[in-house]
């Protein structure tokens, strides 16, 4: 496919500056009546290129007369000769019900949406369809009243009315200029749950959440979800809401999270319902920090916007950084880290490391719709974190001020963001713009040597990044390093005169640093709160890793003393009793330590998954990973057996549902200690086994909420059989009619490792309620199943068959939702045969298919280069 290149951006011929849409909606033939105003800011003789796609053309006239002198194209409608400044008239039809893309307007359960984002609009009217054009909306919605109750769009009503026949009318009006992607437009019948927030400045917001009908309790979550992240973004970053009214609607059918358009955030309904017998305690989690997230955009994205896709990271990275701010202050500062760099590690290194690896700042893409990456959202996130680890809290809060205050109302660029802490501080940060445009993880080395004579420590660090696609040469980025010192027994050491903690930032390829004043040998705590998204190398002994265990009191270091303790047990073929008996004592440790929380002592439960893994050996071969995480769980599950039962059996389970955090915690260590305790199945003795497999039937069977159940059957996979397929059964039975939930049974399912999972799966896919064209009933089937490292890879090659049959199913029809599914081949040089040969034989399958899609061709072409 052909290529974008951020090296050719120019800026646009025209400025649009206000826009006037007229929409006649019908489901086979809704009418769109554009009226533009435009002004040429380019070349004189430059022609008037609009992008419109899958659009009937109807009508076109320039200040009121007719045309018929255009060309049109798949992609345009090309105007030779145009005035200078002019008025614009169009007209076309689309038909939302046949539009299965998601994208642009389309139908989800009899009710009109729209997604613009990236290139949506093009597909709703001729436009200059870039972030860059920047116009003041206004928009009519004309519908027939019956079915269609609400006519929703960006901005404050103006006016609603009847218009006879039985149809109606609503009129908006945006009074921020915006680009054509944040435009939205939703009409249907919803329930509507209303409540109102007064701003810092006393100004009254009227808040609407819209929902299916009969689904309001749902929403009052994510209500008060906005209303703290409202508050939040006021206190945090002094960031007020900008118009009167704030709409949130919840839509079953769509292609990612969430959107958020001018005063009209689309959600997911995934990701905005929720009550305690449908939703995990991750859903509540989510939809708390997606909430936040698309409301956060109103300033970062919408306010202050990007001048070209390349520029992505620049709303995103900073509004995920944002939503993890606000999701520590209303979770626990280190539980939130441990779990971002968690999702960082399972799905941002992996991408980096890969052919698919790109910059933060791509210099080129086919469909940027491709590049809605865990590098541009995840990595994004931890640039913004790295410079304000470097610059402290202070001047960060100093620099986005200015950002906002500056760029206000403008398509801004990383160069501008950048800009901003240079303005406040006299500083040159050029040095960051490299962690931009540079892929790949660096790989941060340290070793330390410790002088008893003169008590000083001197710690050599070295960085390098391996070449990644299209970049063979890589320069050196700023990496802040948080370091401390503790003794072997696990205390606090002191250096320097006293100090107990301290920042260097290491900027060239290598560099020695002297800590003094230690008083005996120290161990080293780097890299606290994972100040950097690197990959840490540290040169020293195993018992180290178990005095940070024992007492850093860095929480996140202490929890990645456990994963690297596991990480080496788990690599090894062989591992010694010895160190399994060690590793059980530490975590024995940690599991009684009253100090610690329990959402803590559930992460440090969390062994490294087969993926993290399979990051850490070359070549991966699934199948040992699967055997040896299996082995090690048994063994300690067996091991701690007495320990995990006394630790569940402290934890009750209260009358009263809350969704707190501290509620939460509780209820992820007992799923915890319960899942480790099942991970012993099967024990030698029958008797012992007997016990566990009534305690997770219990444990199921008397859950009053879906994260207990959830659970019980995840413990429940170790048994399998009879025990297993009676939970799931009566899962289905319960909530067969409750879409969001039998996703969770699709996914679980998909999910489970075990190897008669694979043609469970195989026959899922003629379930009744298997369904390719909602994306999120197939991405819980495909994307759980493509996720099942031990099961996925099927020596057969079965595996890759699954998924190769249904990305290419969905890309006749969804292709932004099929090329997802391409990563998970992506790595194939990393594994062993016949793995190897399998995954590089199903991308070829995929790019041998006629009339593929440019999403998923670009992907697989990637993939195989
Ligand atoms: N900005 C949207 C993502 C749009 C994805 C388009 N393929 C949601 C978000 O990041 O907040
Ligand atoms: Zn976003």
């Amino acid at each position: 496919p052909p290529v974008i290149r951020l090296a050719d951006y120019k800026r646009p011929d025209f400025l649009i500056p206000t826009t006037e849409l007229t929409f006649d909606l019908a489901p086979t033939a809704t009418r769109v009546k554009a009226r533009l105003t435009l002004q040429r800011q380019g070349a004189a003789d430059a022609p008037l290129v609009l992008m419109g796609e899958r659009l009937k053309l109807i009508s076109v006239a320039i200040d009121g007369q007719a045309v018929t002198d255009y060309t049109v194209t798949d992609e345009t409608l090309t105007i030779a000769a145009v005035p200078d400044r002019f008025v614009l008239d169009t007209e076309i039809e689309i038909n939302p019900s046949d539009n299965k893309t998601l994208e642009g307007l389309y139908m989800s359960s009899g009710r009109y949406c729209s997604q613009c984002e990236a290139e949506g609009f093009r597909k709703i009217t001729y436009y200059l369809d870039r972030p860059d054009s920047m116009s003041k909306y206004r928009v009519r919605i004309e519908a027939p009243k019956a079915g269609l109750p609400h006519l929703l769009s960006n901005g404050n009503l103006i006016e609603t009315g009847e218009l006879g026949n039985g149809r109606h009318f609503a009129q908006w009006e945006d009074p921020f200029n915006k680009p054509a992607y944040l435009f939205a437009l939703v009409a249907g019948e919803l329930d509507v749950l209303e409540d109102s927030f007064t701003t810092v400045s006393g100004r009254e917001v009227a808040l609407r959440i819209y929902v299916d009908t009969g689904m309001r309790d749902r929403a009052v979550y994510a209500m008060d979800a906005l209303k703290r992240s409202m508050r939040w973004d006021e206190e945090a970053y002094g960031r007020e809401y900008d118009l009167d009214l704030f709409m949130i609607v919840a839509v079953r059918d769509f292609n990612f999270g969430a959107m958020e358009n001018k005063g009209l955030n689309i959600f997911n309904a995934s990701l905005l319902l929720a009550d305690s017998t449908t939703a995990t305690d991750l859903d509540y989690e989510r939809i708390e920090s997606v909430v936040a997230h698309e409301y956060f955009h109103n300033w970062s994205g919408n306010r202050v916007t990007c001048r070209d896709w390349f520029q992505l990271c620049l709303k995103e990275g900073l509004t995920v950084y944002r939503d993890q701010g606000f999701s520590a202050d209303q979770r626990g500062h280190a539980v939130q880290r441990i779990k971002d760099v968690r999702a960082l590690r399972a799905r941002q290194f992996p991408e980096d490391s890969g052919p698919l690896a790109h910059p933060a700042r791509p210099s080129s893409y086919a469909k940027i719709d491709n590049f809605y990456t865990a590098t541009i959202y995840e990595k994004g996130a931890e640039i913004v974190g790295v410079l304000r680890t470097i610059v402290g809290a202070d001047t960060y809060r100093r620099a986005l001020d200015h950002y906002f205050a500056a760029n206000d109302g403008t398509a801004a660029t990383l160069e501008d963001f950048v800009a901003s802490f240079s303005a406040v501080t006299g500083e040159d940060y050029s040095g960051m713009l490299d962690w931009y445009t540079q892929a790949g993880t660096p790989q941060l080395h340290i070793a330390p040597s410790y002088d008893s004579v003169n008590q000083s420590l001197t710690l050599h660090l070295t960085q390098a990044t391996r070449p990644t696609p299209g970049q063979p040469t890589k320069t050196t980025l700023p990496i802040p390093i948080r370091l401390g010192l503790l003794s072997e027994a696990g205390e606090t050491l002191t250096f320097n005169d006293g100090q107990t903690e301290t920042l260097i930032v290491l900027r060239d390829a290598s560099q020695d640093m002297v800590l003094n004043g230690v008083a005996e040998q120290p161990v080293v705590s780097a890299l606290r709160h994972f100040s950097a998204p690197v990959i840490l190398n540290l040169d020293e002994p195993e018992n180290h890793a178990f005095a940070r265990l024992k007492g850093d009191p860095d929480p996140f270091n202490r929890w990645e003393a456990a994963q690297g303790l596991a990480r080496t047990i788990l690599l090894n073929p062989e591992p010694a009793q010895a160190q399994i008996d060690a590793f059980a004592a530490g975590l024995k440790a940690a599991l009684i330590d009253a100090a610690l929380e329990p959402a803590f002592k559930a992460l440090i439960l969390g062994l490294p998954t087969e993926s993290d893994l399979a990051q850490s050996i070359l070549p991966v071969d699934p199948a040992f990973l699967h055997a040896s995480r299996k082995r090690f769980k048994a063994a300690l599950s067996v091991q701690l057996k007495d320990t995990l039962l006394a630790q569940y059996k402290i934890i009750v389970t209260p009358d009263t549902f809350s969704p707190d955090a501290q509620a939460a915690g509780d209820r992820a260590f007992r799923n915890a200690l319960l899942d480790l305790l099942l991970a012993g199945h099967s024990r030698a003795d029958l008797a012992d086994d007997a016990q566990m497999i009534a305690l997770a039937e219990n444990h199921f069977g008397t859950a009053t909420n879906m994260t207990d159940m959830v659970g019980g059957l995840i413990a429940l996979m170790h048994v399998q059989g009879a025990p297993y397929q009676a939970a799931l059964d009566a899962f289905y039975a319960r909530f067969r009619h409750e879409p969001l939930v039998m996703d969770k049974w699709f996914s679980l399912q998909a999910t489970c490792p075990h190897p008669d999972t694979l043609a469970r799966v195989e026959a899922l896919q003629n379930h009744p309620d298997f369904d390719a064209r909602t994306p999120n009933r197939w991405r819980a089937l495909v994307g759980g199943f493509a996720a099942n490292q031990s099961v996925f890879h099927n020596a057969e090659g079965k595996g890759y068959d699954v998924l190769v049959k249904q990305v290419l199913m969905v890309d006749t029809f969804n292709p932004m939702t099929a090329a997802r599914m391409i990563e998970p081949l992506s790595r194939f040089r990393n594994y062993v045969s016949p793995y190897k040969d399998g995954m590089q034989k199903a991308l070829e399958t995929i790019l041998a298919q006629p009339n593929l899609s440019k999403n998923v061709a670009e992907l697989a072409g990637k993939a195989l280069n």
